[in-house]
């Protein structure tokens, strides 16, 4: 269904649909500028982001300095590879090492791949240091994780939609409900466990925030039974959720700490493995890497992605940002929402089923039409998470979009 029917539009979607391979199914908008929290359609059209490329633009589009960052390493030195040293890395390694408070960091590109490092370095250590027997070592994942499309990740998953048909799936992974501390305990006996892998507020699960200290305990039982906590922060790390990592709520370390979409500012995929010298020695040269990990150019956006989330006190932002927010999502008096729920501005809005047959993706038509970006996960769940610079003007413009759309809605 077309509802945004310019020709250019209808263009560029026939053009993928000819060209493209469908394993997405977009809302109908061909996006062709951006600035700050605003982008705009190829006919014109402005709208607010509610979605900011699912945190990764948590800085604002085309941010100035970031931009600037890009555009000054890009005419310089772009990619020498890892055979060669390249005299940004070392500078980065040391600046977000310090940054985050870890020892020592390994730089990927995309956010799975921050996550398959994470597991190779669990794995590693349980063998040369934690003792686990050769190919023994599990991993715990808690059931509705969504870490990426690999075939780890899907191994990992529970939802149909991730793994059915791509089978055969990687050994050696174990799922367990989140946010039980007592199924985590049970699995935990297990003297083959060296790491539990979490997201801190489970993203494509919904936007599903566990109790209040849930982490922190969770990261204790992790201690006692020497396992590794390893924190998937890639949606929730960079100050989403008005902290500048959701485990700083509950003063939980991490010992492997997982980063990715807004450490590259939105403009490149950076990601970032962030643990202790114990366990980051473990691995010896030739043992992993990648061709673009720690790039110049990447060492370069991240940098500055992160001088711009301390100056402009994005976290803190998020937070007084995110209590409006949900205060205005939660004053909608409208029996289409059963409850809102999130951190920061990390936000979502689940909704009854309305209409015929009508779903989230039908409400996000809808906020599309009034100018409001917003992504539906699941049938029944509407995520909204613009970027951290958002005003409190433009808070309440956003929601009294959402407000209009839902009341004319139900
Ligand atoms: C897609 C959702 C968000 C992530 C966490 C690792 C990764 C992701 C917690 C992997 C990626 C994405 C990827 C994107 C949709 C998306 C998503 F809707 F699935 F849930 F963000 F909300 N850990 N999340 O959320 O990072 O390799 O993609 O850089 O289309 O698959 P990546």
């Amino acid at each position: 269904m077309l509802i945004n029917t310019g020709s250019r539009t209808e263009y560029h979607i026939h053009l993928e649909e000819l060209y493209n391979a469908h394993n997405y199914h977009p809302l109908p908008v061909v996006l062709e500028k951006g600035e700050g929290v605003y982008v705009w359609d190829v006919d014109g059209k402005k709208y607010v982001d509610c979605l900011s490329a699912y945190s990764a633009v948590n800085q604002g589009h085309c941010h100035p300095r970031i931009i600037k960052a890009l555009n000054e390493q890009a005419s310089r030195l772009t990619l020498t590879s890892r055979a060669f040293h390249n005299n940004r890395m070392g500078e980065y390694a040391e600046f977000i090492c310090k940054y985050f408070g870890y020892e020592k960091v390994l730089p990927m590109n995309t956010g799975v791949e921050g996550g398959e490092t994470a597991i190779k370095l669990c794995r590693k250590w349980a063998y040369e240091v934690k003792g686990v027997a050769p190919n023994k070592a599990k991993v715990l994942f808690a059931e509705n994780n969504f870490w990426g499309r690999t075939m780890a990740a899907i191994s990992s998953s529970t939802d149909p939609k991730s793994y059915k048909n791509f089978g055969p799936y990687m050994p050696g992974f174990e799922i367990i409900p989140y946010n039980n501390l007592q199924a985590l305990e049970n699995a935990l006996q297990d003297k083959d466990v060296a790491g539990f892998m979490v997201e801190p507020i489970q993203g494509e699960a919904g936007v599903v925030v566990p109790d209040e200290g849930y982490l922190k305990a969770a990261y204790d039982l992790c201690r006692q039974h020497n396992v590794l906590f390893i924190a998937d922060e890639v949606q929730t790390g960079i100050a989403r959720t008005g902290r500048l990592l959701a485990c700083d709520y509950e003063d939980v370390k991490p010992d492997i700490l997982i980063l990715g979409k807004a450490l590259g500012g939105g403009v490149f995929p950076v990601s970032a493995v962030l643990s202790s010298r114990e366990v980051m020695d473990t691995l010896k040269p030739g043992e992993h890497g990648s061709t673009f990990g720690g790039n110049p150019l990447a060492c370069a956006v991240a940098m500055e992605s992160l001088n711009v989330v301390k100056d402009e006190k994005l976290a803190e932002n998020a937070y007084n940002m995110g209590v409006i927010f949900r205060k205005r999502l939660k004053d909608i008096q409208s029996e289409l929402i059963e409850t809102v729920r999130g951190k920061g501005l990390l936000n979502a809005v689940v909704i009854k089923p309305f209409g015929d047959n009508k779903t989230a993706y039908d409400v996000c038509l809808a906020l599309m039409e009034k100018g409001l970006l917003a992504k539906q996960t699941h049938d029944h769940i509407i995520r909204f998470a613009p970027p951290l610079i958002i005003t409190e003007e433009q808070v309440h413009q956003s929601c009294d979009i959402i407000q209009d759309t839902i009341l004319n809605l139900s």
